[in-house]
């Protein structure tokens, strides 16, 4: 069948077969995914309108206000996933602790773990800028039948079996991998339906698009000053262009799209980064390095890392393949 016009429904079923011991859990949890993707895009495109924008006046585990939309995105994630009972376990950045899913029938016989930051970058939605989804699908190791344990969401990004992101932004768009390449669709929002309209995405290998918070400059380890004064000297292929939108799914799809580097380092406010590493890093490090990026924390590769905690921070430089290289050298 031709990718034209291609519906995410089909590409699911056509490519039942990559993933990995399915027996349909993994394509039910993308579908799953799908439709939560479709509910919260509803709400986000309609946050202006309706009395949903805004603090709840409570503060997640990150310190950080939830917005509205935050709250019901994850309730939206997470009932979607619970209702289609396709996994044991799920962990989000609004959530203290993961949580257990037993069965109807009480069981814990799900093989798959989700963990997902469910609206990322929610401190612009009142300034009408794009917020995202990102989601990291791992199987479980630990043994079928018993309750879901901690074990099973510290896995290194390398075990994951699927990975994306949701960008409600001009479009929106669902972008996913399960390891073999990363495709894009896009909801045509007056039917509902997600179409194949970025097959085999590819990240340019160099670029010219340098993503960082300069505000946060004078904290920067010496490495990324020297690097981002590298970015901004006029010579060969440079000086290159500065875009940061301040929201994380934005900023990389962007620079998927036309090549570039995302940077987010330790600085005294974040001594150990700001982003985290199981639902932010890993599922991102996922795609970027399936569509031909690269992901680091400035010497190691995001998805080789061990976790030692849910929602533990760590640096992230992450982008086209050539500027991460030349961003590590900087930090020797
Ligand atoms: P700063 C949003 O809160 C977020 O987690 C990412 O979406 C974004 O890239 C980053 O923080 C922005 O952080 O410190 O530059 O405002």
């Amino acid at each position: 069948m031709s990718n034209k016009n291609k519906t995410l429904g089909e590409f699911i079923i056509e490519n039942q077969n990559d993933f990995q011991y399915s027996s349909g859990e993994l394509s039910r949890i993308i579908n799953s995914i799908r439709l939560a993707a479709k509910v919260v895009n509803y709400k986000v495109n309609k946050a202006g309108l309706v009395d949903i924008v805004g603090a709840v006046g409570e503060q997640n585990i990150q310190g950080e206000d939830q917005q509205k939309l935050d709250v019901y995105a994850n309730e939206v994630f997470i009932q979607t996933l619970i209702n289609r009972e396709i996994v044991c376990g799920i962990a989000s950045e609004e959530n203290d602790d993961f949580i257990t899913i037993e069965g109807s029938d009480k069981s814990n016989s799900n093989k798959y773990v989700v963990l997902m930051d469910p609206l990322d970058g929610s401190s612009n939605i009142d300034v009408n800028v794009s917020v995202g989804t990102i989601f990291s699908v791992y199987r479980r190791i630990t043994p079928l039948g018993t309750p879901v344990t901690l074990a099973d969401f510290l896995q290194p990004g390398v075990n994951q079996v699927a990975a994306g992101y949701v960008i409600y932004g001009t479009s929106t768009m669902l972008v996913y991998t399960t390891g073999h390449g990363v495709n894009g669709f896009t909801l045509n929002p007056a039917i509902g339906t997600f179409y194949l309209s970025h097959p085999n995405m590819r990240f340019p290998e160099n670029g010219s698009i340098y993503s960082v918070n300069e505000g946060n400059y004078r904290q920067f380890p010496q490495g990324v000053k020297d690097y981002i004064k590298y970015c901004q000297m006029e010579e060969e292929d440079r000086p290159y262009t500065s875009r940061y939108i301040g929201s994380l799914v934005s900023d990389i799809h962007r620079n998927m799209i036309k090549g570039g580097i995302y940077l987010y380092p330790t600085s005294s406010k974040s001594p150990k980064g700001k982003l985290r590493l199981l639902y932010e890093c890993n599922p991102l490090a996922f795609v970027v390095e399936q569509a031909g990026g690269k992901a680091s924390d400035g010497k190691n590769r995001i998805m080789e890392l061990q976790p030692t905690e849910l929602h533990q921070r760590i640096p992230f430089f992450c982008g086209s393949k050539n500027m991460v290289d030349t961003l590590e050298k900087f930090m020797l």
